[in-house]
């Protein structure tokens, strides 16, 4: 069996809501095992960095501003098929149109205030886990 990883971040809408405990059992009874895990805050700088290929949208202002507005959880997680699965289970980037049940669903209050960030591509994975973890943080 060949696993995979991708990285994850509960936001800051998320966490300030109290959601923490629930989105991560949701990741873990989904079959995610966690392989680092963190609470922390991006600077705006950080949010600037892990952000960039977003820079021309017109969202990117308010994006960074969100993701640097208060702490978040950061956590890689490992599974087959990860960085898919991963997808499928947060749902739609706008939660409105997101399938029920999905983790945008039940916890998501906007489509920029979204609960969580999932990687797009198995290289995004490693690029941004590398961004958040040291090789000491990793099981
Ligand atoms: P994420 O990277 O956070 O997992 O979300 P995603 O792939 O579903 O969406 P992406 O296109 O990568 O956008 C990154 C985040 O930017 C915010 N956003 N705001 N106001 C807007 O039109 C808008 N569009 C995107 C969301 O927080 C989205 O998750
Ligand atoms: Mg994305």
């Amino acid at each position: 069996m060949t696993t995979t990883r991708t990285f994850t971040m509960i936001k800051p809408d998320a966490v300030a809501n109290g959601h923490i405990g629930n989105i991560l059992a949701m990741i873990t009874n989904a079959g995610f095992k966690i392989v680092s895990l963190k609470l922390t805050q991006l600077t705006v700088s950080d949010a600037q960095a892990f952000y960039a290929v977003h820079a021309a949208r017109p969202f990117y202002g308010d994006l960074v501003e969100f993701m640097s507005s208060g702490p978040i959880v950061a956590a890689t997680l490992e599974k087959e098929n990860a960085v898919a699965d991963f997808r499928t289970l947060i749902g739609s980037t706008n939660p409105a149109e997101a399938a029920e049940g999905t983790i945008r669903k039940l916890y998501a209050t906007s489509l920029s205030q979204n609960a969580v960030h999932g990687s797009d591509s198995d290289e995004n994975a490693a690029i941004e886990s590398t961004f958040h973890f040291a090789t000491r943080e990793e099981f």
